[in-house]
């Protein structure tokens, strides 16, 4: 199978019609296309660098209990550096998991790379891959009350922490409130994760936008945005940079927070298993299901199910099932409003966008407000998979 990560975000295409005659047919058909531009580069392998996952019971942390993330991560570091060493081969580390799942990120010869996928006590040898996003152009502005928060409910957030593994997030944005202290920039490698491309501040403002004068509102309003940056501006990001957000999410988040991830692609064992780990924790993941009007089983981590774990399907203010959104039960849990959601973006500002990226913040929050238990309010007409997903709100 073509593996692939896509950011989750489709673009409604609204026809302007101003001082022209057009079909009602045809404007209603352009509201519920989902416009996926897939770059050549999307899935394409890394030369030369792979995830290398470890047997957990082949190695075993001296102090696993007390010990840090850091003194972790150190000594998965010279697992890894013992272990080359004795092998005799060249090699470059690039990321170190140490917590929802023990391995690397190394550079290494092909050959080198096989050797290793004979050894029992390594679980997984995959090749790296580019992760390039499809362009996001935001759509016309919409209420200052999106329709998905009056759908789903919003109440105070405030107190509460929301993890957001994306494209960074508007650090100063006037309608967030977002702690820059406790999130990272696996992109650039250092502590400020702002955002250089708009969708990870626009997942932020549906989760937590604060309830003032301005802007919008999210369903946990004014609960704190970590921004956890896996993705450049462009929207792209090595699996082995995305794991390592999600190991970081399972190191320092606390049980009864919310990580959402509106990204996902083709099957890859090593994020789900990521993913599974983190939850267990008692972390509320919400997965977008993906955009490709498919089986959600074919995609990853969309496909992860676990009492944790929620992956969304999109649906538009009528309660239809999304024409983009993937589906099946199981993995899709709920359907939440993902057709042209109105939010906060990148540079302060605010933008229309559609995808199941932008149903699962709805969840995010939701779970939030709910403690991980959210209010079945219907369910999505025309689910194409027979089995209507239930409408999860506050
Ligand atoms: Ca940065
Ligand atoms: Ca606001
Ligand atoms: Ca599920
Ligand atoms: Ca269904």
């Amino acid at each position: 199978m073509k593996k692939r990560f896509l950011l989750l975000v489709a673009l409604t295409g609204f026809v302007a019609i101003t001082g022209c005659q057009k079909s009602d047919s045809v404007l209603n058909k352009a509201d519920e296309v989902a416009f996926i531009e897939s770059d050549p580069q999307n899935g394409a392998i890394i030369e030369g660098q792979y995830v290398v996952v470890l047997n957990e019971t082949s190695f075993k942390f001296s102090q696993e209990k007390a010990a840090s993330y850091l003194e972790k991560q150190n000594e998965v570091k010279q697992i890894a550096q013992s272990y080359f060493k004795s092998l005799g081969v060249n090699y470059e580390l690039k990321q170190t998991y140490a917590e929802t799942l023990k391995g690397f990120c190394v550079k290494l010869s092909k050959e080198d790379a096989e050797t290793l996928k004979n050894d029992n006590s390594i679980k997984y040898v995959l090749p790296d891959r580019m992760y390039v996003m499809a362009k996001p152009v935001p759509a016309p502005p919409a209420e200052s009350i999106p329709w998905g928060i009056t759908r789903v409910g919003y109440g105070s957030g405030v107190g509460k922490t929301a993890w957001i593994i994306d494209t960074g997030v508007d650090l100063d944005h006037p309608d967030l409130t977002v702690n820059a202290s406790r999130g990272y920039d696996f992109i650039n490698n250092d502590a400020l994760a702002d955002d250089d491309n708009g969708h990870g501040s626009h997942c932020a403002g549906t989760v937590a936008a604060i309830d003032n004068t301005i802007g919008v509102v999210g369903v946990a309003a004014g609960a704190t945005i970590v921004p956890v940056k896996v993705l450049d501006k462009r929207g792209s990001g090595a699996y082995s940079v995305i794991i390592a957000g999600v190991d970081f999410v399972g190191a320092n988040a606390s049980a009864g927070d919310a990580a959402n991830m509106s990204l996902g692609g083709g099957v890859y064992e090593a994020i789900d298993l990521a993913v599974y780990n983190a939850s267990q924790k008692g972390i509320f993941f919400s997965l977008a299901a993906g955009n490709e009007t498919d089986d959600a089983n074919n995609h990853s981590p969309a496909r992860v199910n676990g009492p944790y774990i929620w992956t969304i399907s999109a649906m538009d203010v009528n309660d239809n099932f999304a024409s983009f959104s993937n589906y099946g039960n199981p993995p899709v849990d709920f359907c939440e409003p993902g057709v042209s959601i109105y939010s906060t973006y990148m540079n302060g500002g605010f933008a229309t966008l559609s995808g199941t990226s932008m149903a699962a913040p709805h969840m995010c929050g939701i779970l939030l407000m709910t403690n991980g238990h959210p209010v079945t309010d219907g369910y999505v007409n025309n689910d194409p998979d027979g089995n209507p997903d239930p409408i999860g709100t506050i």
